[in-house]
């Protein structure tokens, strides 16, 4: 059965499962109509926060723990890898997270990042600002985690967890740059492991060194040991970005980046309707613009 926009506004206002469902579902397949049910709807501004870090360095486990931990309503957006060799790594996440998936407080939805850079889904944008019309306290994102091209997450997070494991070999050497600086908080996972207190030091030292002051804090994802440190810190950052005006600037850009990826989405969409066969760029470029002024 077909269902109408107002039918979602109403439902999704009247925090309705099916009908969030349904806007996600939209927000993937038709940008312009998710941002048209979007603007209808009140949205609350929620903290969102990126998880971010090498592949099995505990991402989804330590969303599970702070699952347990957090009581408030909280989103949660996963993205899987679209490579069909990761199908494991998927089935993975859902069992993970599946014992919070009935929590009428929490609401899970994974999605694929379709081959897009920085280890984001392309209606990423679309998708959190659904997550905020749905009354949600917290918005967690777990990345890919593929490393060079993940710090996208910066554009839409307000603030951004990197997580680092002592049994990755030397993690910080095999860091590329750029997600270094993203982070505001680092978490040292997996501290069962007795080398994640020298994996703590070490990360402290290079802070210190860049004269920084970013905090960094154990956990063990599978206890929830140390999870209660990283909600106090995560909420202690929401309350001063809020108040030293870094809060209202993060969401002035990720308007701007917003739009940056809608006009993307749009432009790929129309690329793929344009003959293939055609090989004058300018041809080609100004088919485009018709079909964008269109
Ligand atoms: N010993 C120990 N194992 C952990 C801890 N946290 C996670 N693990 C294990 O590490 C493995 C990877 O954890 P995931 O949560 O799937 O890691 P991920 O970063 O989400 O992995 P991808 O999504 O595949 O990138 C799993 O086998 C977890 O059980 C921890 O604190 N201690
Ligand atoms: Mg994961």
């Amino acid at each position: 059965m077909q269902i109408s926009e107002s039918q979602i506004v109403n439902g999704v206002s009247s925090r309705d499962r099916k009908s969030f469902a349904k806007l996600l579902s939209i927000c993937e397949d038709n940008p312009v109509m998710a941002n048209k049910i979007i603007s209808r709807l009140q949205r609350k501004e929620a903290h969102v926060v990126g998880i971010t870090g090498s592949p099995g360095v505990g991402k989804s486990s330590i969303i599970n723990a702070l699952l347990s931990k957090l009581s408030r309503r909280v989103g949660v957006i996963a993205i899987d890898p679209s490579s069909p060799f990761s199908g494991g790594a998927l089935l993975g996440d859902r069992i993970r997270m599946q014992s919070h998936a009935t929590d009428q407080n929490v609401f899970i939805r994974s999605f694929s990042s379709r081959g897009a850079l920085g280890g984001l889904s392309p209606s990423i944008f679309e998708v959190c600002d659904a997550f905020e019309t749905f009354d949600m306290d917290m918005i967690l994102i777990e990345t890919v985690g593929v490393g060079q091209s993940d710090t996208e997450i910066a554009n839409i997070a307000d603030t951004v967890v990197l997580l680092l494991s002592p049994d990755g070999g030397d993690e910080i050497q095999m860091m590329k740059a750029g997600i270094m600086e993203i982070a505001d908080i680092f978490v040292v996972n997996k501290s069962d492991n007795p080398a994640s207190i020298g994996l703590k030091t070490k990360l402290e030292g290079i802070i210190k060194f860049g004269g920084k002051n970013i905090p960094v804090i154990l956990v063990n994802s599978i206890t929830g040991d140390g999870v209660d440190n990283l909600i106090k810190e995560l909420d202690s950052r929401f309350e001063r970005i809020r108040v030293d005006g870094t809060f209202a600037s993060k969401r002035k850009k990720r308007v701007f980046f917003h739009a940056q990826s809608f006009l993307r989405r749009k432009i790929d969409t129309i690329m793929q309707s344009i003959e293939s066969d055609e090989t004058d760029i300018e041809k080609i470029e100004k088919e485009l613009i018709k079909k964008l002024c269109s």
